[in-house]
C-alpha cells in the first residue's frame, strides 16, 4: 500500500517506515511536488496533526497521515507541549530546546514528563485519530546521540536508557510514536481485508 506521511522529518520517517514494515510504501510531501513548509499552528497536538493530513489531502487528494507530538512535563503544566519544535526559538532548534528544558527545571525535583502522539489519517476521505503516549522522566544532562528532539532528555518508565542511548527499534517498542503508528497500522491492516 502508498500512502503519503505530511513530514519533513527525517528522523520520525524513518522511526514510522521501520514499525510500518515494507508493505506499506511511505511518499513524502516532496514526493508529490510539495516543497514549502506545511502550516501547524493550532492549539492542539490532535488539531496539528489534523491540519497538516487535510493540507496534503486538498492538494493531492492521496489517503495520507500526518504525526504532530508534543512532550508535557508535569512540573511546567504541561509545557512545551504542543510548542515542542519552537519552544526556545522560532526555528526546530533542539539544542536550544534541550537548554531551556533543563533550564526550566533546575532544581526541580518533579522530573515525571510524557510524549504524546497523534496520528491524524484520511483515508478514502475519512478522518479517523490515533494517539501514543509513553510515560517517563527527565533527566538532568543529555545523553546519547540516537534519535533526535527531546530524546537525550527522556527516560521511558521502568527504564534507565534515554530514548537517545537506544536504537531505532528499541525506542519503537515502547515510545509514543511506536505505540501510534502500531494503531494505525492495525486500522490499515484491518480495512485492507
Ligand atoms: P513534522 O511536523 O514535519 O512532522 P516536527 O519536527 O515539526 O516534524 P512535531 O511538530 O510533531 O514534529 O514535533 C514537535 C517537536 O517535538 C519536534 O520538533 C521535537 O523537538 C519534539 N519531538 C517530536 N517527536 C519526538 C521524539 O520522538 N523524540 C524526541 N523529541 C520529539
Amino acid at each position: 500500500m502508498e500512502i503519503l506521511f505530511a513530514t519533513n522529518n527525517t528522523h520520525k520517517l524513518s522511526e514510522v517506515q521501520a514499525v510500518l514494515g515494507d508493505g506499506f510504501r511511505l511518499l513524502t510531501p516532496r514526493d508529490c511536488g510539495i516543497t514549502e513548509e506545511i502550516p501547524e499552528t493550532q492549539p492542539t497536538i490532535e488539531g496539528n496533526a489534523l491540519q497538516k493530513a487535510r493540507y496534503l489531502y486538498e492538494r493531492t487528494g492521496r489517503d495520507c497521515f500526518a504525526d504532530d507530538t508534543g512532550l508535557e512535563v508535569e512540573a511546567l503544566g504541561g509545557a512545551p507541549g504542543v510548542h515542542s519544535a519552537r519552544y526556545a526559538t522560532d526555528g526546530h532548534d533542539f539544542a536550544a530546546n534541550n537548554r531551556l528544558l533543563l533550564k526550566n527545571l533546575a532544581g526541580q525535583e518533579n522530573r515525571r514528563a510524557r510524549f504524546r502522539t497523534v496520528i491524524a489519517l484520511i483515508i478514502r476521505g475519512e478522518e479517523h485519530l490515533f494517539e501514543g503516549i509513553v510515560e517517563g522522566r527527565i533527566v538532568d544532562a543529555e545523553r546519547g546521540t540516537e534519535g533526535f528532539g527531546y530524546d537525550p532528555l527522556f527516560i521511558p518508565e521502568d527504564g534507565d536508557k534515554t530514548f537517545a542511548e537506544m536504537n531505532a527499534e528499541e525506542k519503537n517498542a515502547v515510545s509514543h510514536r511506536g505505540r501510534a503508528v502500531r494503531r494505525l497500522a492495525d486500522y490499515l491492516h484491518s480495512i485492507e481485508k
